[in-house]
């Protein structure tokens, strides 16, 4: 009946996406409370920009870019265009006009007095994305990178933001780690540790284990929620055939310690019954061999395909889901 989710963007958007889908069909009274990441948030042009919220959002109210995964469609650039004439911005940053506009709403909330849940909850009255859409925090908590090498105008061992990272460099330029600043100050945000141990079920789905899922978990709370929840907590993989389906997660995997392949994500989620958090582990069938070790790690587990190539297969995950508890 009720149903909460930890998410990234484009992986956990597009899985709820299935799940409310299958939701619809099997249990239309069911209410999915959606948890989004906010560690890959910034300040740019002087706006508050919330990455993994915007594509939740969009994503869910059908506003969503979606051969790019984010940003909206038939975008215009107009606005950045200017922006980078004063030589302002990030030229490798896309804000389209469109997008600029949610930015403009969200700040111009925020600097007003409104809470990011706040400012959250006004957006989504227009995309209506049919979740409980909820950051992870109302503070602001910025992941940030240590870099191991040189790279234009910054040297070995600066922090640059997690975005400019990802986007400018492709996570192409060698880390030694994460930092996620603001976060062990942060507090979860109004709900968040409520939707946890109050849900029937609470899914991490397919989105960056460390970025997205691990920045959400490292939220003061978050983890002794999910350890003493009631409710099943089930993962579904974001490796398949040991890669990164889409995206740079293995880079970031690596940096961690973790192996970029199903099982290793999974231990690394670990079993509620070890300490760790996963009742269950859906993975992808190619990945059927790794079913032993899991069950063996007191991990209940199953294989099934997992590539949300449309919204029918996106579905039919959501569904597995459901089978596992
Ligand atoms: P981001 O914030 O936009 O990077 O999105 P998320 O953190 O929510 O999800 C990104 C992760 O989703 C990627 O690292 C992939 O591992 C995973 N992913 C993307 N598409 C698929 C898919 O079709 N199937 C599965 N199983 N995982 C996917
Ligand atoms: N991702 C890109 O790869 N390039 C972009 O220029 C870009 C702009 C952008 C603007 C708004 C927004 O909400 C998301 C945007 N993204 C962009 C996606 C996103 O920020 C990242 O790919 C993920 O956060 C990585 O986890
Ligand atoms: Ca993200």
């Amino acid at each position: 009946k009720r149903v909460t989710v930890l998410a990234g963007g484009v992986g956990g958007a597009r899985f709820t996406r299935g799940l409310l889908a299958h939701l619809a069909v099997v249990a239309p009274d069911a209410a999915v409370t959606v948890i989004v990441n906010t560690g890959d948030d910034m300040w740019l042009d002087g706006l508050r920009i919330c990455p993994d919220l915007d594509t939740v959002m969009y994503t869910l109210g059908g506003g969503i870019n979606e051969e790019q995964g984010w940003g909206r469609p038939d975008e215009s650039r107009r606005a950045s265009a200017e922006i980078a004439a004063y030589g302002r911005g990030w030229s490798w940053f896309t804000l389209g006009d469109l997008d600029l506009a949610t930015h403009i709403v969200r700040t111009d909330l925020l600097r007003n007095g409104s809470t990011l849940s706040q400012a959250t909850e006004f957006l989504c009255r227009r995309w209506q994305p049919g979740v409980r859409l909820l950051p992870m925090s109302d503070q602001p908590v910025e992941t940030h990178v240590c870099l191991a090498e040189n790279i234009d105008d910054h040297t070995a061992g600066d922090y640059i933001h997690f975005e400019e990272w990802w986007v400018r460099y492709r996570a192409r330029v060698a880390i030694t780690g994460f930092e996620q600043r603001g976060l062990a100050d942060s507090v979860a945000a109004p709900g968040v540790l409520a939707a946890i141990t109050e849900a029937d079920l609470v899914v991490l789905p397919p989105s960056n284990p460390v970025v997205s899922v691990g920045t959400i978990l490292a939220v003061p709370g978050v983890r002794q929620a999910l350890r003493a929840t009631r409710a099943r907590v089930v993962g579904v993989s974001p490796i398949i055939g040991g890669a990164a389906v889409r995206g740079m997660a293995d880079v970031c995997l690596h940096t961690i310690g973790v192996e970029t392949n199903a099982l290793a994500v999974g231990l690394h989620y670990g079993a509620r019954t070890n300490g760790g958090l996963l009742d269950a582990w859906l993975i992808d069938e190619t990945d059927a061999a790794a079913l032993p070790a899991l069950l063996h790690a007191g991990i209940h587990s199953a294989a099934a395909p997992l590539w949300m190539t449309d919204l029918p297969a996106t579905t039919a995950m959501a569904a597995a889901v459901l089978a596992l508890v």
